[in-house]
């Protein structure tokens, strides 16, 4: 059965039609919502239930640079990365890349240089190019405890402060983050790639830490984001959650997805695991509660796109001791915990994106949270156009990049100006028959079958001579062949 769309005066509620028979596994649940639902695997692990209840995979290790990465930022050793990506390749899961700059497993790599970092990042995300959808580009830039610093140790010591503001943001300042990401915009858009970059890290989940104190590493994050907007395509909270003061789960989760959302770009919880006996946490008791009040500030928001746990089972994962997944058994005989069937009714239940402004029907506003610091260019360019085409003599142009799986899909629309600034622009495009769209954000939309039309919202209508802004929509079905056809005003 079809979602129910109900337009009210200013909200608008996609919830899944009551009447519809449940769906029974995670993924189908998750699809029917309109985001994926993935796991961590490696290739031992690849039993039937990873396709069956599954429709994201993220390799645990077997990505990772001290496995694939030679010094001189070659691959090496792709053998089980292959087996992950062809398993999902078969099983329609997308695959999240883990992860191509970080501290930690670095192996060979350890104290490589960035020209090191970036021949290292072109080579990895060239060899599986648009087959991964997403990349952990940085992953765990920041420090721990709650400081809202930079992590000091390599590769971040390839960094320079050069005013010793406490940020990388200034001309002058080098930045292993902005350096990373530039890099690997190039490599995308060289290639044509639909691969998404993302950054990555953990204790960023919630606005606040234990005692309402304010998540000096969320925000610290925010202000990457935000500096960096035109490289981050995608923000991964790894969500792990336990006990530690700055691990729990806070009621203004969702309030932080959205914020992030705001900018405009993708969030996706990467990492979740919930320790069983969490007892200190603001929103709820029992796991099955937990996971499902985490699940649900993921669908409130339209663009939190996707949920991935970190492992099958209890016994399987790193954090065995807290029984912090959706199964238990091991070795390919698994059972349900309440944890799953939790996560599987709120999947059922659908989005509601009532409170989310960028979704449509609702006014679109400016992000909730003003950012902690005033937004920077960054001081050094992307050595390529930010886009591939060559824009028209005047007026504007629309491409399209698409992130889909089994029963549906994302997709962003780049919408360029020709030779002269545009003040407003409307894209229209024919979805194939079965599909429809339901969200969107950073436009505004008539139709959400057949030919369906975007324009502008009051924010980004003015685009400069030659630049670029960007709009997305999410829909069930499958959309292929989508020519955007792109008129201004
Ligand atoms: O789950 C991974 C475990 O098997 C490895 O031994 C460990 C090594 O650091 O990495 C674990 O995965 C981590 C992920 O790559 C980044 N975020 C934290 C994860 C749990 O430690």
């Amino acid at each position: 059965m079809a979602m129910l769309l109900l337009v009210g005066s200013a909200v608008t509620v996609q919830a899944i039609d009551p009447a519809a028979a449940a769906e029974t596994t995670l993924r189908a649940a998750a699809a029917k919502a309109g985001l994926f639902f993935g796991v961590a695997a490696s290739p031992g692990r690849l039993s039937s239930i990873v396709g069956q209840e599954f429709n994201q995979l993220t390799p645990e290790n077997d990505m990772k640079p001290a496995t694939i990465a030679t010094s001189s930022g070659g691959l090496q050793n792709t053998g089980s990365a292959d087996t992950l990506v062809n398993y999902a390749q078969t099983n329609n899961m997308l695959v999240r890349g883990h992860t191509l700059v970080w501290h930690s497993q670095a192996g060979a790599l350890q104290g490589a240089s960035q020209g090191t970092l970036n021949t290292f990042i072109g080579n990895a995300i060239n060899r599986w190019g648009s087959r991964i959808a997403y990349w952990d580009v940085v992953n765990e830039a920041l420090d721990d405890n709650n400081t809202g610093r930079r992590r000091t140790q390599w590769p971040h010591s390839l960094s320079r402060d050069a005013n010793g503001d406490g940020d990388y943001f200034d001309a002058g300042d080098t930045d292993v983050i902005r350096d990373s990401f530039i890099r690997a915009k190039q490599v995308v858009q060289a290639g044509g790639l639909s691969t998404k970059l993302c950054i990555n890290d953990y204790d960023v989940d919630g606005l606040t830490v234990s005692g309402g104190t304010p998540n000096r590493k969320a925000n610290a994050l925010y202000d990457i984001v935000r500096t960096y907007r035109q490289y981050i395509d995608c923000v991964g909270f790894q969500a792990h959650f336990n006990d530690n003061p700055n691990s729990i789960i806070t009621n203004d989760l969702q309030a932080n997805i959205q914020r992030f959302a705001d900018l405009g770009v993708e969030v996706h919880l990467t990492e979740l695991d919930i320790d069983d006996d969490l007892s200190n946490n603001d929103i709820g008791a029992g796991q099955a509660e937990n996971y499902r009040k985490v699940v649900r500030a993921c669908l409130n928001v339209a663009r939190c796109t996707g949920i991935t746990v970190w492992g099958i089972a209890d016994s399987e994962s790193w954090r065995s001791s807290e029984r912090g997944l959706l199964f238990t058994g091991g070795g390919g005989n698994y059972q349900k915990k309440a944890a799953y069937h939790a996560v599987l009714d709120e999947l059922n239940k659908g989005r509601d994106v009532s409170t989310d402004p960028t979704s449509p029907g609702t006014p679109t506003a400016t992000p909730s949270v003003p950012p902690t610091t005033p937004p920077v260019t960054p001081s050094v360019p992307p050595t390529t156009p930010p886009n591939p085409t060559t824009p028209p003599a005047t007026g504007c142009s629309a491409t399209v990049s698409l992130n889909s799986w089994t029963g549906g899909f994302v997709a962003t629309v780049r919408v360029t100006a020709g030779a002269a600034p545009i003040n407003g622009w409307s894209v229209q495009l024919t979805l194939p028959s079965g599909a429809a769209v339901t969200n969107a954000w950073n436009a505004n939309r008539s139709g959400s079958s057949g030919t369906v039309r975007f324009s502008n919202v009051s924010y980004n209508g003015r685009v400069n001579a030659g630049q670029s802004t960007e709009f997305g929509f999410q829909g069930t079905g499958a959309a292929t062949g989508l020519t955007p056809v792109c008129t201004a005003s």
